[in-house]
């Protein structure tokens, strides 16, 4: 079967879906081929806080009802030192700015719901996606559909939209692209849990290792625990995770409750530059990934989206080039200095505890750094500004 449409969109995770949503805004035609079914896509659990910017974008482009509603505002963090609670207003510092608890399948089923309500095509379970004459003016994108009938379909542009492991990035011919790799050199397991959900987002800092609790929802919490690179599920029985959360975060009656996931996290960033080849433009996780420190993956994921959806707007409605020859250069700043917040972070936040594996030198530094936050108002705004 041959059809035609302005924009192909691969994969619906937050950046396909939020790109599919501006666009239908944006008057521009596009169809979603999602390789996995909708209940699987909407119950996938992973990032939990959307930035105050991100929450910008749905607001400007009138989709504050659909996709923000009922979410509420954390201006609070804590950071537990050694189990001693300190606080951290970042609105009061951001200027009101924050992030908003989001989790990520609450954002996805609103975005499902608002694209399909809205007349959009959304095809689940296409198999075998591939695109096509990306560096040519006519792509095309193949595929199957569940009953087995293989669809092309002709586009002017295709937005890769389909994470670190799709196949879009991987139809980019080798030596097209430079490619950043960092390997934290640490060990995180992530723990899903129907424990009742910290007061604020909760970072521990403990000579045992690092440890972190997040809400997603108000009986849910992901817990994250730092902990060897190749270590083994096997050696994380739930008795020793929550005896380990209780002496991480200083909490002898941490409550507890059944654990629904428990899984390792690559400690692991990428950024592909360009984010685009001919035709074909990367979002999100197909460009670029990195690590849970700071919480930027999924807010990178709508950023690139509404810088995309702007252009191919300014493209195809008003013979305008510039926006869309200028997206890679746009994003990639956002995406660099997001990498290097989360690094810092994610530096300040292991070696203050743990002294094992950066020595007990880096550890008193790590701890002025952490200090600081708390004694210094320019650098508690500087991080706040990079929080909200
Ligand atoms: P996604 O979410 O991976 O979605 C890609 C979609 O493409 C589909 N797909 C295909 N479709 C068609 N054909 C193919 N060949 C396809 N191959 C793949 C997939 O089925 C999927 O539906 O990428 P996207 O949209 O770029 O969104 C990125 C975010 O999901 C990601 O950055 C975050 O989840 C990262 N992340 C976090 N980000 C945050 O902002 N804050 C957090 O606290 C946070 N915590 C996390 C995270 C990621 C985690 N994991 C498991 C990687 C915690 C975890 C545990």
């Amino acid at each position: 079967m041959r059809e035609s449409i302005e924009v192909v969109i691969i994969g619906s995770g937050p950046a396909g879906l939020t790109l599919a949503n501006l666009l239908r805004r944006a008057g521009v035609g596009c169809v979603v081929l999602e390789r996995q079914s909708r209940p699987y896509v909407e119950q996938r659990q992973r990032a939990g806080v959307l930035e105050h910017a991100a929450a910008r974008v749905f607001e400007e482009w009138g989709l504050a009802d659909s996709v923000l509603a009922g979410t509420h505002s954390d201006g609070m963090l804590e950071i537990r030192l050694d189990g001693q609670p300190r606080f951290f207003d970042v609105a009061a510092l951001a200027d009101g700015r924050a992030g908003r608890i989001v989790p990520q399948q609450v954002l996805v089923v609103r975005l499902v719901k608002s694209f399909l309500e809205g007349g959009g095509d959304l095809r689940f379970e296409a198999a075998e996606v591939t695109p096509h004459g990306l560096d040519g003016s006519s792509p095309t994108v193949t595929y199957r559909d569940t009953d087995g009938v293989v669809h092309e379909i002709a586009c002017s542009y295709v937005a890769g939209c389909d994470g670190f492991h799709g196949v879009s990035r991987a139809a980019v011919p080798e030596g097209a692209l430079t490619t950043y790799t960092y390997d934290h050199g640490i060990g995180w397991l992530t723990v899903l849990a129907d424990a009742p959900a910290p007061r604020h987002p909760l970072f521990g800092i403990h000579p045992a290792g690092f440890s972190a609790q997040f809400a997603r929802g108000p009986k849910a919490s992901r817990f994250y625990l730092e902990c060897a690179p190749g270590d083994s599920l096997d050696a994380w029985g739930d008795e020793r995770i929550w005896e380990q959360l209780r002496l991480r975060l200083g909490d002898a009656e941490l409550p507890t409750g059944p654990i629904t996931e428990k899984l390792f996290v690559e400690m692991r960033c990428f950024v592909a530059d360009p984010m685009r080849y001919g035709r074909l433009f990367l979002v999100g996780d197909a460009a670029h990934i990195i690590t849970p420190m700071g919480g930027k993956g999924m807010n990178l994921a709508v950023a690139d989206a509404d810088v995309l959806a702007r252009g191919l707007r300014a493209a195809l409605r008003e013979g305008d080039e510039g926006p869309l020859a200028a997206y890679s250069e746009t994003c990639l700043k956002r995406v660099w200095d997001s990498q290097e917040f989360s690094r810092w972070m994610s530096e300040m936040m292991h070696e203050a505890g743990n002294a094992a594996p950066a020595g007990a030198f880096r550890r008193q530094l790590a701890r002025a750094r952490l200090e600081r936050l708390f004694t210094s108002d320019a650098a508690a705004r500087a991080f706040a500004d990079l929080m909200a």
